[in-house]
């Protein structure tokens, strides 16, 4: 095992993967930049070494510093947390030419799932069933329209470079191709600079259902079920649960099955995350994440299993610890992601917390890094906390997360938090009845009645 990690993050997540190092004796080095002096994780850790000014460039993403960061504490290891570096092929390699290891996926596997295109084509020759369309990139106005005729309307163009939301477009019948090719091509190249583009079937009210897979690069994987991420606004996330709603045992059995014999194959090392939409019983994959996700803490709960000390002990070389057979199921879990922000227009609300009352009690789990009197700075995402509650059955999950909500007080800035008593009144939440627009159209409804 390791005996110094480097955290190359900050906030709920620092905190996350610190836990899980001491946990296992194992010395933890925070970095910060100037804006992040007073922040939790740098106080909790053995070691701190600021890294810059605040702006994340200049900082979190700032290569040579952090790589400085590890020779000048002789960290062995470092994790990168989700976001920032967290699938930065160029920064794994670069660790990993200095002797130093990087928890999480080689910098190959991650180079091949940043590019969409390849991502498809990898997981398709591995047996996993993908969204109908075209066979790689898509050269001109031209071949998309020959193309999107033989799938048939509507389509949507994405870029090879995107992910998250970006360079997409949707066109619902052929007249509106060229304009939604070119449209979603620029963008891509002003964004990525890079317009390799692809087709793909439009679907038009999927679920967003996600595998947790963990592989040990020694041909052995397994899956950890899905969560269903349907929840989203604006391709953020902010309500996620395991297991989904809408799947049956043997659904979750079939296609486990076929993702972690792809991962073994593949020789994966790490977590990761296969990307669904999941419409009319079928899965079509998306996307991979080759990080610990936001969300992770659902599948923690139905499990049992901590992912962060998965992720170390993979990392160290050590071989899985468990076979498919000791992964079981137990209750329901949803996690709510609390972000400074008015919860009626998201506009951010950074600014210094007066007053700080988490909930406690049976089956409720906070991460987060931050504490009465702190100031959330404005330089970073609006992520302050997520609350993950866990109950025998869905019912009783959700009546633990009307409690906690209740409980929970974060004074002097504006937060998510009445968002998801909100949420709970409704039926369809109630019956786990909703899809990927869902969100977005009860928002547009509650905008309307104002
Ligand atoms: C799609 C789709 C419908 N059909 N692909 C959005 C971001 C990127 N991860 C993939 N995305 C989508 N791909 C096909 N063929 C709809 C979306 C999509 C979406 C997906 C998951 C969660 C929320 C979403 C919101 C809008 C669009």
């Amino acid at each position: 095992m390791f005996n110094k990690v480097l955290i190359a993050n900050r906030g709920e997540i620092a905190l996350r993967v610190l836990r899980a190092c001491k946990e296992l004796g194992i010395l933890t080095v925070a970095v910060h930049s100037t804006a992040d002096a007073d922040a939790m994780h740098v106080r909790l850790a053995d070691e701190s070494v600021c890294i810059g000014p605040p702006k994340a460039a200049d900082s979190y993403l700032n290569i040579p510093s952090i790589v400085s960061a590890c020779e000048i504490t002789g960290a062995d290891a470092v994790h990168p947390g989700y976001g920032f570096l967290s699938e930065n092929a160029r920064f794994a390699d670069i660790l990993t030419a200095h002797n130093i290891t990087f928890i999480g996926p080689s910098g190959d596997h991650i180079r091949i799932m940043g590019d969409k295109i390849e991502a498809k084509e990898t997981v398709e020759r591995l047996g996993i069933p993908v969204v109908p369309g075209s066979k790689g990139a898509v050269a001109s106005e031209a071949d998309a329209a020959r193309i999107a005729d033989e799938i048939g309307y509507p389509v949507l163009v994405k870029a090879a470079a995107g992910g998250g939301g970006r360079g997409m477009k949707v066109a619902e019948t052929a007249a509106d191709l060229s304009s939604a090719f070119s449209t979603a091509r620029a963008e891509a190249k002003s964004a990525f600079g890079d317009d390799a583009m692809y087709i793909e079937k439009y679907l038009g009210t999927p679920r967003h259902i996600e595998i947790q897979v963990l592989g040990d690069g020694q041909g052995n994987a397994v899956h950890l079920g899905e969560r269903d991420c349907s929840l989203q606004r604006r391709h953020q996330k902010v309500w996620e649960e395991a297991l989904s709603p809408a799947l049956n045992d043997r659904q979750r059995k079939e296609i486990g099955e076929t993702v972690s014999k792809a991962i073994a194959d593949l020789g994966y090392s790490g977590v990761g995350t296969i990307e669904f939409l999941y419409e009319d019983g079928e899965f079509y994959f998306i996307e991979m994440n080759t990080r610990l996700q936001v969300e992770h803490p659902v599948t923690e709960a139905i499990t049992g299993i901590d992912l962060v000390v998965e992720q170390l002990r993979v990392a160290s070389g050590s071989p899985l610890s468990m076979t498919q057979d000791d992964i079981t199921f137990s209750g329901h879990a949803i996690e709510c992601r609390i972000n400074a922000e008015n919860p009626r227009t998201f506009a951010p609300s950074p600014g210094r917390i007066t007053y700080y009352h988490p909930p406690g009690g049976l089956g409720v789990r906070v991460d987060s890094a931050v504490y009465q009197g702190y100031m959330i700075p404005p330089h970073y995402d609006s992520l302050i906390g997520k609350l993950i509650v866990h109950g025998r059955d869905r019912v009783e999950c959700l009546m633990r997360l009307r409690r906690a909500l209740d409980e929970f007080v974060v004074d002097g800035i504006q937060t998510t938090i009445p968002l998801f008593r909100d949420l709970l009144e409704q039926a369809d939440i109630a019956n786990g009845d909703y899809s990927i627009r869902w969100l977005e159209e009860f928002l547009a409804r509650e905008h309307d009645k104002e």
